[in-house]
C-alpha cells in the first residue's frame, strides 16, 4: 500500500475524501498533469502515445505560462532537438486545430514565430516549439521525430480515510476527521498521515 504523499483535500463527502492527483511519474502543474516523452518520434506517433497513456492529449499551451512551464520540462532534459506542439492542419491546409492563428480576433493564446505557419510546402501541417527560437512556433513536416509532453486534467479519485497515528496503522472508515479526532486522543500524536 503505497502512501500518497501529496494530497489536495478539497471536500469531505460521506466519509470519503476528494484528492486531485496525476499518475506516477506525470508532473502536475494547475489543473493539469504532464508527462514528458524520452523517445523523440513522429507527431502521429507521439499523439498515440499520449492517448495510450491515461487517454492523455499531445500538450498545447493556451497561456504564456502553461508554455513557459512545459518548455521548462523540456528544456531539463537538455534537449538537442525540438518539441511537438499538439497543433496542426492536417485535414485542411490552413485551419489549424488546438492553435490559434495570430490576429485571428479569439484572443487565445498562441506563440507563433514571425511570419509562422507558413505552410510552405506540402506536409508543413503540424506545430513544433522550435529550440532555436527560445519554443517559439513554427510548422514543418508531422514526420520528424521530436521530443513530446502529452497532458490531462488531474484526475479525482475518492480516498477511505486510514490513518497512521504513531507509526501505527488505524482504519477509520467514518472520514478524515476521525482520523483528527483519534489523533487529538492521543496525548503524543502531532499529526497524522493518510493512506490509500
Ligand atoms: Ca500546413
Ligand atoms: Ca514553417
Amino acid at each position: 500500500m503505497d502512501a500518497i504523499r501529496v494530497i489536495l483535500v478539497v471536500w469531505v463527502f460521506s466519509g470519503h475524501i476528494l484528492a486531485e492527483i496525476c499518475p506516477p511519474d506525470w508532473h502536475r502543474y494547475g489543473e493539469s498533469c504532464y508527462l514528458f516523452l524520452n523517445d523523440r518520434m513522429d507527431f502521429y506517433e507521439a499523439n498515440r502515445t499520449c492517448t495510450e497513456k491515461s487517454r492523455a492529449t499531445l500538450a498545447y499551451p493556451t497561456s504564456q505560462t502553461e508554455q513557459d512551464y512545459i518548455w521548462e520540462l523540456f528544456m531539463d532534459k537538455s534537449p538537442t532537438w525540438s518539441l511537438w506542439v499538439g497543433c496542426n492542419d492536417i485535414v485542411e491546409e490552413g485551419t489549424w486545430q488546438n492553435c490559434p492563428l495570430k490576429g485571428d480576433g479569439s484572443g487565445a493564446y498562441e506563440n507563433w514565430k514571425d511570419g509562422e505557419p507558413s505552410g510552405l510546402s506540402d506536409g508543413d501541417d503540424c506545430g513544433m516549439m522550435t529550440l532555436g527560437m527560445n519554443g517559439k512556433w513554427d510548422d514543418d513536416l508531422c514526420t520528424y521525430d521530436l521530443f513530446a509532453v502529452c497532458k490531462l486534467p488531474v484526475c479525482s479519485v475518492r480516498l477511505t480515510p486510514k490513518c497512521l497515528l504513531r507509526h501505527a496503522m488505524e482504519e477509520l472508515e467514518k472520514s478524515v476527521v476521525s482520523c483528527g479526532e483519534a489523533c487529538r486522543s492521543h496525548p503524543r500524536c502531532h499529526s497524522f498521515n493518510l493512506l490509500e
